[in-house]
């Protein structure tokens, strides 16, 4: 293979550098609250199941060109033509999280796995790359193994990010004689194993997707009612993560009723069969629940998964970090170890955000503990119009080691910053500990620069007396000087900027 920085693999990237593929691609963002990007799809001369795609809603924050007309995966799918509109029309019956009468009504099988996640995986967040924003249905092995090169040579691994997913369209759309599914062979002509090697021998881990529907969301096939089969074959391929969809559900198996627990919900189960046979196989695979925050996932979510999504596809939108947050800290109590509240994709190098933004887009990915999956190609990265200060956020050593911490599993939290604070959506103050100390973080979520003050001894567990020194996470340099628990320590934020510190005593 060649070496991906040699000057001709540079210039073949280059020449592969045209506009964003998530622009105006098959499965590509077409839409969703905040979005400024392309909004049409593709479509050919003659408008075909094969090459015409409209913009449909797959949630509140995201669209999708999905094609006109569905073509069949691999199990039949029972829903609708347009398996991601009529799942999120379903999805919007699981709201209430009121008991309801309906877990007597439902008779959900005594054989359903109860499984409970693997601790040989996931204690903490997952750090990695996933293929979907970069590359969409135009995924390829040499794409994978040029992301895992660079992950080696960017220095990301040395900094933790460890995971190298590979999300839909790897397959075929139909499965083979004996019911497996079968890799493209023109995107993996080495089949995945051979690919799962390559990335095992350069120290990281990889990652496979499918959906707990008939069909994923671009209409491969999905893994429901099949789950041992396809578990299996993973195993013996080498995956060490599952990124599990929520797509195609056939009618039967929606919820219409509210769950005292939902873990007896009918979402609950069609995780917790692929958590059974995940438990069944040699190796420890992490299990990332992507059922879009629907059916109160993080009520039962630890008991199935090591992570779950909080939402429906991110946006590479200000809007959206500020909607996923405050969704977020409404969950915080489900954080810990082996349990995380997934805010889905890092946006850092897709949309078009400040450096303060991506600072608090990081900063809370990382102070809230949820899995941090990035996007790259070359176009991005080693071409850079992704910056070595966006290759440096993404690096950040100490906000880092706040989210893979191995002796506290809690995120921050929301404090009160000084009596009488105003109280924002989301909120501005965030306080939690690692073994380095106590954090302090802070967003400055409007859009011009403005002071932030907060008084030490409001910060939990910091006590009332003494003096403390501050530390700023970013720089990696202590401040001056030292701060009574009595002190009222100021800074000044640039607009939608997030301050970081680690506390200690002086
Ligand atoms: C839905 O129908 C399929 C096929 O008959 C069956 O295997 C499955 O158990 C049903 N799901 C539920 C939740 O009843
Ligand atoms: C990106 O942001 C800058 C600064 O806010 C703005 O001037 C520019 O028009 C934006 N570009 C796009 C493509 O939205
Ligand atoms: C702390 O300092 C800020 C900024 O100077 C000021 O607005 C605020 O009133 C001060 N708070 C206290 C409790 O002194
Ligand atoms: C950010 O700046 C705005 C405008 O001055 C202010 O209203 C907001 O409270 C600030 N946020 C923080 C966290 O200081």
């Amino acid at each position: 293979m060649l070496l991906p920085h040699s000057p001709l693999v540079l210039l073949l990237a280059f020449l592969s550098c045209f506009a964003p593929v998530w622009a105006n691609s098959p499965y590509g963002q077409c839409g969703g609250s905040g979005w400024s990007g392309d909004t049409t799809c593709p479509s050919g001369s003659k408008p075909t199941a094969a090459n015409s795609y409209t913009c449909v809603d797959s949630s509140e924050w995201y669209s999708q060109c999905l094609q006109a007309t569905s073509t069949s995966a691999g199990m039949p799918s029972t829903a609708a033509t347009s398996g991601v509109s009529s799942t999120s029309t379903t999805a919007s019956t699981y709201t209430s999280t009121s008991a309801g009468t309906g877990a007597s009504s439902t008779s959900i099988s005594s054989s359903t796995p109860t499984d409970a996640p693997s601790k040989l995986t996931g204690k903490t967040p997952a750090l990695g790359w996933n293929h979907w924003n970069a590359y969409g249905c135009a995924v390829s092995e040499e794409k994978v193994l040029a992301a895992a090169n660079s992950l080696v040579d960017l220095g990301l691994k040395d900094a933790g990010y460890e995971y190298v997913n590979i999300d839909d369209c790897w397959d075929l759309q139909a499965r083979d004689s004996s019911g497996h599914m079968v890799p493209d062979p023109t995107k993996f002509p080495n089949g995945i194993k051979a690919v799962a090697d390559k990335i095992h021998d350069l120290g990281l881990k990889i990652g496979i997707y499918s959906d707990a529907g008939s069909a994923t969301c671009a209409d491969f096939p999905g893994s429901l009612d099949g789950e041992s089969v396809d578990a299996a074959l993973w195993a013996e391929w080498g995956i060490d993560y599952l990124k599990y969809d929520n797509c195609n559900v056939p009618g039967n198996w929606s919820d219409y009723w509210t769950y005292t627990d939902w873990y007896e919900s009918n979402s609950a189960k069609r995780y917790r069969q692929m958590a059974g046979a995940l438990a069944n196989q040699d190796r420890p695979i992490q299990f990332a629940l992507c059922n879009w925050g629907n059916a109160n996932v993080w009520d039962w979510g630890a008991r199935v998964g090591h992570s779950w999504r909080m939402s429906g596809d991110s946006s590479a939108t200000w809007l959206y970090f500020m909607s996923i947050i405050s969704t977020n800290v409404n969950h915080l109590d489900a954080i810990d170890f082996y349990a995380h509240n997934d805010m889905d994709m890092m946006e850092i190098g897709n949309g078009n955000f400040t450096v303060e933004e991506e600072r608090t887009h990081f900063a809370a990915w990382a102070f809230l503990k949820s899995p941090i999956l990035f996007i790259y190609d070359e176009c991005l990265f080693q071409l850079s119009t992704l910056t070595t200060e966006q290759v440096g956020i993404l690096k950040n050593a100490e906000l880092l080691a706040f989210s893979q911490d191995t002796t506290v599993g809690a995120p921050a939290k929301p404090f009160t910053a000084y009596s009488g604070a105003p109280t924002t959506t989301p909120p501005e103050y965030y306080a939690g500990q690692s073994s380095a100390g106590t954090h302090v973080f802070i967003i400055n979520t409007s859009a011009s620069a403005a002071t932030k003050a907060f008084t030490l001894s409001a910060v939990p567990s910091l006590g009332t007396g003494g003096s403390f020194k501050i530390h700023d996470m970013w720089t990696g340099k202590d401040l001056s000087g030292s701060y009574a628990a009595t002190a009222n320590f100021t800074v000044s934020l640039a607009a939608h900027d997030t301050a970081a510190y680690l506390i200690t005593t002086a």
